[in-house]
């Protein structure tokens, strides 16, 4: 913030009106609500559309800094637009239902459609003062019926299709909130809602099989680059974690089955000197099964010290490898070659196969494993070769100083220097394959290995589906009957929705079953298939399906008939500018997009991408850390708006520097927007002229600056550079006091029209205080909706020079010009003059003298 407003001491010195902020408030936050400047309602507006979403907050209290930085950010977005002459849909509505709403109800004994209602109104009235340029009738809360439903005809569309699905499996379970976590929730191994260890536990669950758009997820990103963070892109893609390789096929001695592995290096068969297998995986069990009886209690002692590890710590790299030798042998495909299998943690059961061949020379972990367990080390990879297309790069002995040639470098043992040879070269000890390069053999190896049906090309990705079955009570009940005669039976959608049971009387402490299981009249029903009895599904789904396609139900937020209205997306959706924090980076923002590919696919939409464009805001810190209650940190935004006003606060926010970096309310000045905004309105009060003066007569130099204003803000908003608007706006607010207060004076032209400026361009992010000049300046409200002034091309020059129009010898007219005007166009600007022009009248022109930039003359005869 600009420290030369900051000065508490310096007396006001600009005399005149006084600048009261909550009057300004509180006179035209009932006028907005009259006169609804932002209803996109109207069916036959002939404007073009642009839909700006801010991500829905969570009703988890009062609104708070974080919010408010969101909001007045998002809102620039959405109020430049309408300047540009869109019709711009920005809605608002709360994303109520989940566990920050159901555990401060526990603790209160409350009920939690209560709490979270009491909590919507709250920062809804907040929200309201704080003016987002909302549209007011386009609200929605998920945990309204009358938009789970809509989840809920979600779940069974995704269920005809076979994208949801239960499985038993071994989930991520948070002792503390005793509900599953979905991969996404687990962060460093600890549930990301209470920070506790997470654990395993084997369940029954829902999923969705997100897996199954694995590829399109991944390569739509491409149509994102440059319109989303590249931080986001590359981070939805390492969660989506494609990788490609081939199958191979090993048989195992004493078994019938072969077991496959899955490995990105074909081209290292021959250097597969051992085997691992997941210690928690079904093929370490079967395969311990018929050993040695000494094997067995160590393999039963290591895979119990396996199942208390983190997923982390075992793909951690700096961790001591550890495991056991089963005394069983693989025999590899291609070479014949008998290997032992071991098993140990660093493989994971639930990738690729749950087993891979390890091969030490040119895998570091195989290696590391390789050293601490004394397992032979085979170079299969000479890494020193040169490979064709690859530039060697060539270093010098440095005593001769004579290149030292690729060739001439020694091949490094990696069981010596603890160091895998993982990079380009051409394959040795590798019988046939041996001098194909690392790409080549690739491909060459693999395509041996399907030849004789032993390997095959394959893929994993990282991604898991998702898992959205929750045990807790605050959130969509999963529309399934299970009858013990038919299996699981969907809901008919013509009884949807499935209300939620009261929670009165329910025990809604977690618990690991579903609080909903206490209410036996609501579980207890009739199979809708056979009539016999049979039980609702208990679980509620995980809240993020609820956001998944949240921004649909804006379109037709009220709408009993369906979950959205094709044609209203066809008109509105995608959304074209998305805003909200980059802790959604990664869930959120993969969920939407996995369900709108799923509704292209059932035919809904007709685009595959929700949000075309992502600006992820910073965060609001104190002192240079988090915000929080314990710390002591916590600034409060209703003290905040109270002491500054909204509309410092909102500036304060687009001020303190560019949108994606975090804010320091330590650094910043809310005295001194306020100052900023008083030194504005101010201008516009001090405007004598009326407003049909002609601004061409204004004073030049200040319309330039005003000008040159009109002409860079508008990219800058685009490049979300609202810092440098807002300084900007400073610099045009100087000028104009300046000619107020001195030479050409308060009745210019120029005055006038550089705070009208003003007024439009504050609107942006000082909507009360611009509305109120705009009033001043003799408008109507409401400035929102004022068409961006056009910059003159004439008044955007450096070094504007005055060209003199003379007809026979005099002065008839001026013009501000570029210095390197050229002849011809300052000859036809002169022809163009309306003044010279009834000056030559009817006579005819006889002789044109052109001095550029200067001077035209123009002799007639008449
Ligand atoms: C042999 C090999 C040689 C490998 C080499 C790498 C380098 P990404 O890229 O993550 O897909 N792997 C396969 N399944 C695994 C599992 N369940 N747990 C842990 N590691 C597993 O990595 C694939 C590589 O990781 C595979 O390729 C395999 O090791 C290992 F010079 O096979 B590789
Ligand atoms: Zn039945």
């Amino acid at each position: 913030m600009a420290h030369e407003h900051d000065s508490a001491t310096t007396p006001v010195r600009e005399a005149g009106a006084h600048y009261d902020f909550a009057e300004i408030q509180n006179k035209w936050l009932p006028i907005w609500d009259e006169l609804k400047p932002f209803s996109t309602a109207d069916p036959g507006d002939k404007r073009p559309r642009k839909y700006v979403l801010d991500m829905f907050p969570y009703p988890s209290g009062d609104l708070h800094m974080g919010h408010a930085e969101a909001y007045a950010l998002g809102d620039v977005i959405a109020r430049y637009w309408r300047h540009q002459g869109f019709n711009v849909l920005h809605p608002i509505g709360w994303d109520s239902f989940g566990l920050p709403a159901e555990n401060a109800a526990i603790k209160r004994g409350l009920d939690p459609a209560g709490w979270t209602n009491d909590n919507i109104a709250q920062q809804k009235s907040s929200m309201r003062r704080y003016a987002p340029s909302f549209d007011w009738d386009r609200v929605l809360q998920t945990s309204d019926p009358g938009y789970y439903r809509w989840n809920q005809w979600l779940f069974l569309q995704l269920h005809e299709k076979g994208l949801a699905y239960r499985k038993a499996s071994q989930v991520n379970w948070c002792p503390f909130d005793q509900t599953v976590l979905a991969n996404e929730q687990v962060v460093n191994g600890r549930c990301e809602r209470c920070d506790n260890l997470v654990t395993k536990k084997k369940l029954t669950q829902w999923y969705f099989r997100i897996t199954d758009y694995a590829d399109r997820l991944l390569d739509d990103l491409n149509q994102l680059e440059g319109a989303w963070p590249s931080k986001v892109l590359s981070m939805q893609r390492n969660w989506i974690g494609r990788s490609t390789g081939a199958d191979v096929q090993f048989t195992i001695d004493g078994r019938d089955e072969p077991v496959t592995v899955y490995t990105t290096r074909p081209d290292t068969l021959y250097g597969a000197t051992f085997m691992v297998v997941a210690p928690d995986s079904d093929l370490a069990a079967e395969l311990v099964a018929d050993v040695r009886p000494e094997v067995r209690p160590r393999f039963d002692q290591y895979l119990e010290a396996v199942r208390g590890t983190t997923e982390m710590d075992r793909l951690s790299t700096d961790r001591e490898k550890t495991g056991v030798f089963l005394e069983r042998h693989a025999v590899n495909a291609l070479t014949g070659e008998r290997i032992p299998i071991w098993a140990a943690d660093y493989v994971l059961s639930d990738y690729g196969h749950g087993a891979i061949m390890a091969v030490p020379a040119h895998d570091q972990r195989d290696l590391d494993f390789a050293r601490a367990f004394d397992l032979p080390v085979r170079i299969v990879v000479d890494t020193t070769q040169p490979v064709t297309g690859a530039i060697p790069i060539i270093h010098t002995d440095p005593v001769t100083g004579e290149p030292i040639l690729p060739e001439d470098a020694p091949l490094e043992n990696p069981s010596e220097t603890g160091v895998a040879l993982t990079g380009e070269g051409r394959l040795i000890n590798s019988g046939p394959f041996d001098g194909l390069s690392k790409s080549n053999a690739i491909r060459r190896v693999t395509e041996a290995l399907q030849g004789s049906g032993l390997g095959a090309p394959a893929k994993n990705y990282r991604l898991r589906d998702w898992l959205i079955s929750r045990q807790r009570y605050w959130g969509t009940p999963i529309p399934i009957i299970h009858c013990e005669q038919c299996g699981e039976v969907p809901v008919p959608e013509s009884e949807l929705p499935v209300l939620l049971p009261p929670a009165e009387g329910l025990d809604l402490r977690p618990k690991g079953t579903s609080p909903l299981g206490g209410a036996s009249d609501w579980v207890n029903v009739a199979c809708p298939n056979c009539g016999g009895p049979a039980e609702r599904d208990t679980d509620t789904m995980d809240t993020f399906v609820d956001s998944s396609w949240y921004f649909l139900r804006f379109l037709n937020p009220n709408d009993p008939t369906q979950a959205f209205d094709p044609k209203e997306a066809e008109k509105w959706a995608p959304v074209d500018q998305y805003i909200g924090g980059v802790t959604h980076a990664i869930l959120h923002l993969l969920y939407a997009r996995f369900i709108t590919k799923v509704l292209f696919d059932l035919g809904s939409i007709s685009f595959t991408e929700p949000f075309t464009a992502l600006l992820n805001q910073g965060m609001v810190q104190m002192d240079g850390s988090a915000m929080s209650k314990s710390r002591g940190n916590l600034v409060k935004l209703s003290e905040q708006l109270d002491e500054h006003g909204v509309d410092a606060v909102r500036l304060t926010m687009s001020f303190a520097g560019p949108p994606e970096d975090d804010i320091d309310w330590a650094d910043v000045s809310p005295a001194g927007s306020a100052k900023f905004l008083a030194r504005a309105w101010r201008v516009a009060h001090d405007v004598t002229s009326s407003p049909d003066v002609v601004w061409k007569t204004g004073d030049p130099a200040l319309r330039r600056v005003t000008h040159r204003f009109l002409a860079d803000a508008p990219g800058l908003v685009e490049a979300f550079k609202f810092n440098v608007v807002v300084a900007r706006l400073m610099e045009l607010v100087n000028a104009t006091r300046k000619a107020i207060d001195g030479a050409p004076g308060a009745g210019d032209a120029a005055v006038r029209e550089a705070a009208e400026v003003t007024a439009m361009a504050l609107n942006l992010f000082a909507p009360y205080t611009a509305e109120d000049m705009w009033q001043k300046l003799g408008y109507e409200p409401s400035v929102a909706l004022v068409p961006w002034r056009k910059a003159d091309p004439i008044l955007l020059i450096e070094e504007a020079v005055t060209a003199v129009f003379q007809v026979d010898g005099k002065v008839r007219d001026r013009l501000e010009v570029s210095p390197k005007i050229s002849t011809d166009e300052l000859e036809a600007l002169a022809r163009s003059s309306e003044a010279v022009a009834r000056s030559v009248g009817d006579r005819e022109i006889v002789n044109v003298i052109v001095r550029a930039p200067r001077l035209v003359n123009i002799a007639t005869r008449g």
